[in-house]
């Protein structure tokens, strides 16, 4: 077989030398598994990048394309419609609890932020208060990639090229690292005052000067940070009582990754706002959708009928191809329960990730759903090397990880059976005891 040419493709989030001088092809999937070129089979321990929740090559799916590929392959985003996209956002609203019944279509989780931050601003300016213009992020928080969710993320390696980012931002401290918190088997006990990060901010800035806070109800880039009890609660009275909107940035945790639906279900907060993607076409076609509440969009519902009440959208927003995909993606995790089944597998996850406690390299343990974060203690001189060797030598074990910094971040598919979790952890002990 002809070599592969490497050189013209630059890829994203990843050592692009080292990669093309020892890349990692994959060649096909299905189930819970990836295949290599050299048939070599690869347990898919993160759905993909956190998205493919049904597991890949799923019949309904693939049939779902094929169909709609065949018969309407676009449809002009603005000022025309499809029956997909009303069809799609009805069935997204009953999955979704209380008043977030109103979805707008983007393309990415990136895109779904900027779209709930410019709504969120939008909003106020909607409702007579365009004073209100300020966002409020949270450190380690990861909100794509664009100008505006990059400014309210904090992650500052993916902030420190690119200049003074979007003005008018501040961030509430992270929630990793509190004391006592260390080995949690679920959500932490300790932190839940970190949220009052938010009054001081309001009596530095003053509540009439910010729209929006957004937070990640668990931060899965930064390495699995669980919030502590209590704290999505103390969040959301905050921003009530001071006319702030909450924005969950549910892209990791839509769609059935926590044991419920979304995140809103399974700790029973309602934000104002919830962006999500990935799990929504099982990341098979890229597509986002922001949920925002009735109130929210009532508001922009009030000029001349014929005007545009929100100018923003996207050429691709509720693409037919996207739509009919997610519907096959929706009528798949229906059928097949996947939107409640981590509930059913997660205390035998809890008991699995919990058991590697012993390992000398491990300094904490984080799970909640179908999610674990082993956090290894960094190599002298060298922080987040050990971790990127046991994504090397899990790779050569037919194991597929993620790691940020120096934990190891896990989300497999929803369809897991507890023969996978067997081998996802015999593998990481045996891997991370030999660790250097
Ligand atoms: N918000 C959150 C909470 C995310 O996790 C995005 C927004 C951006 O989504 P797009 O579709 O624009 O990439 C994300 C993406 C990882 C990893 O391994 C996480 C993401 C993407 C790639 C890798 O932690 N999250």
């Amino acid at each position: 077989m002809k070599k592969q040419n490497l050189d013209n493709y630059w890829m994203p989030f990843t050592a692009n030398r080292q990669f093309k001088s020892n890349p990692r092809l994959v060649e096909s999937a299905d189930g819970m598994y990836f295949t290599l070129a050299d048939g070599r089979k690869l347990l898919d321990g993160i759905a993909g990048l956190w998205c493919c929740n049904a597991g890949h090559n799923r019949p309904r799916i693939v049939e779902a394309i094929r169909e709609q590929a065949g018969k309407l392959d676009y449809a002009p985003a603005f000022q025309m419609g499809h029956h997909k996209q009303f069809e799609l956002a009805e069935r997204l609203a009953g999955h979704m609890p209380g008043d977030l019944n109103k979805v707008f279509f983007t393309n990415s989780g990136s895109e779904s932020v900027e779209t709930a931050l410019k709504m969120a601003i939008a909003y106020h300016r909607a409702n007579g208060e365009g004073h209100r213009t300020r966002l409020i992020g949270r450190e380690k928080g990861y909100h794509g990639v664009n100008f505006g969710g990059m400014s309210v993320g904090g992650m500052p390696a993916n902030r420190k090229m690119f200049g003074s980012l979007v003005a008018g931002v501040d961030h509430l401290r992270h929630t990793h690292g509190i004391e006592g918190n260390e080995f949690s088997k679920g959500l932490p006990e300790n932190g839940a005052e970190y949220a009052n990060d938010l009054i001081r901010m309001i009596e530095l800035h003053d509540a009439s000067t910010i729209a929006a806070v957004i937070v990640e109800p668990l931060a899965g880039s930064a390495g699995v940070i669980l919030p502590p009890k209590g704290y999505l609660e103390r969040l959301r009275k905050i921003c009530t009582d001071n006319g702030i909107l909450l924005i969950f940035d549910e892209v990791i945790t839509g769609f059935g990754r926590l044991g419920a639906p979304f995140a809103v279900n399974y700790f029973g907060v309602e934000p104002d706002l919830v962006t999500t993607a990935k799990g929504l076409t099982n990341g098979v076609v890229p597509m986002g959708a922001v949920f925002a509440q009735d109130f929210i969009y009532d508001t922009f519902m009030t000029g001349p009928a014929n005007a545009v009440e929100f100018f923003h959208g996207y050429t691709y927003s509720g693409n037919p191809m996207a739509c009919a995909t997610a519907l096959g993606v929706l009528d798949t995790y229906e059928e097949d329960g996947l939107l409640t089944r981590a509930s059913t597998l997660a205390d035998y996850w809890q008991e699995k990730v919990h058991a590697l406690r012993d390992l000398e390299h491990v300094i904490d343990l984080r799970n909640l759903g179908l999610i674990a974060g082993i956090e290894l203690r960094p190599r002298e001189g060298a922080p987040t090397a050990r971790a990127f060797d046991a994504f090397l030598q899990a790779y050569d074990a037919g194991l597929l990880i993620r790691t940020t910094g120096d934990t190891i971040a896990l989300s497999p598919p929803l369809i897991i059976e507890k023969e996978h979790i067997d081998f996802a952890f015999d593998t990481l002990r045996k891997i991370i005891a030999n660790l250097d």
